[in-house]
């Protein structure tokens, strides 16, 4: 039954299980050149994959930044992880806020936990955005690299509405960006500037990857974080800021780094952005928000 469901292209069913084929997805590209899978709806079983990873006794940090007016993203944030995130493994939450007393109480599963970690404001959009690295890498020096085993660092101005589940782990995983995917690279906002650390020619360039996700092992993530931020400070210093600050820094990290495994944009959508015919299902994605209200300049 696996070669006609590879011949047809359909799926099958033996034992009463239905048999998933990779080649179910025909529409969208599911490996990358240099063969890390790229996560879709269809190219996975669940089922197959949960009871793969629920034995293991994994611990997944989540980290999410919520400065100044964006406590407000936290309540949904949370209620919809405990939701569909996942579901099942031990989580450790930690939020940095600079209002501790406004992070909302969550009723949470058995095995999971949330640390609220306190952080300074600052009255620049870009600095907080950019400062995550940082902030990230102490805190994995501290105490997430005893605590856990796998690590997200998420955007707080989202929501799930589906499984995100441990077929996004990996050892270096980034997600591609909705806006991006299907463009051609010289479409891409990568920094352009050789003066930055951030810079990326016109020539090069695999995707586009959203900065609103970084996740892996602990140790990996950790190294990124700490070559984006020193060169974040390098820039700093020669008084240049790339064009989207930390994720700029990320695209190019990982051009000479390679993610080992990409989410599609079902695991970062804009709440903005019409769903597309090769997004089956969205399960993770950015809230429309008012810039002016919710920034502090
Ligand atoms: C894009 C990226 C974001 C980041 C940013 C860099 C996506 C979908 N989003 O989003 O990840 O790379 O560009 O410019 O890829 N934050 C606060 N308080 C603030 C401002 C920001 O807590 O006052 C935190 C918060 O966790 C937020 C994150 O920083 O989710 C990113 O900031 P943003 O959402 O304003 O950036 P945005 O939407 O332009």
């Amino acid at each position: 039954s696996l070669f006609l469901c590879l011949v047809l292209n359909q799926d099958t069913t033996q034992s009463g299980r239905t048999l998933f084929c990779s080649s179910r997805r025909t529409d969208v590209v599911s490996v990358t050149p240099w063969l890390a899978p790229i996560v879709w709806e269809g190219t996975f079983d669940p089922v197959l994959v949960d009871n793969i990873y629920k034995p293991m006794n994994l611990t997944i940090a989540t980290t999410v930044f919520a400065i100044g007016k964006y406590v407000r993203f936290l309540q949904d944030f949370l209620d919809t992880a405990e939701k569909h995130f996942m579901v099942g493994f031990n989580m450790r939450y930690y939020v940095f806020t600079d209002r501790p007393h406004d992070v909302p109480s969550v009723n949470l599963t058995r095995g999971r936990h949330l640390s609220v970690i306190q952080v300074p404001g600052s009255n620049r959009w870009q600095e907080i955005s950019a400062r995550r690295m940082e902030i990230i890498q102490t805190t994995i020096e501290r105490q997430i690299r005893r605590e856990a085993d796998y690590i997200f660092c998420l955007d707080v101005d989202s929501k799930f509405h589906a499984r995100w589940g441990p077929e996004s782990l990996g050892r270096l995983v980034a997600v591609i960006h909705p806006g991006y995917y299907e463009q051609t690279r010289d479409r891409f906002p990568y920094e352009r500037r050789p003066a930055s650390t951030a810079y990326i020619p016109m020539d090069e360039g695999d995707y586009y990857y959203g900065g609103a996700m970084i996740g892996g092992f602990v140790e990996d993530v950790y190294t990124l974080t700490k070559v984006c931020q020193t060169r974040f400070e390098e820039d700093a210093g020669n008084s240049i800021e790339a064009a989207w600050q930390e994720e700029s820094h990320l695209n190019r990290y990982l051009l000479y780094n390679k993610p080992s495994k990409v989410l599609s944009p079902e695991y970062l959508w804009q709440d903005f952005k019409a769903k597309t015919k090769e997004v089956k299902v969205i399960r993770f994605s950015g809230v429309i928000k008012n810039y002016a209200d919710v920034r502090p300049n």
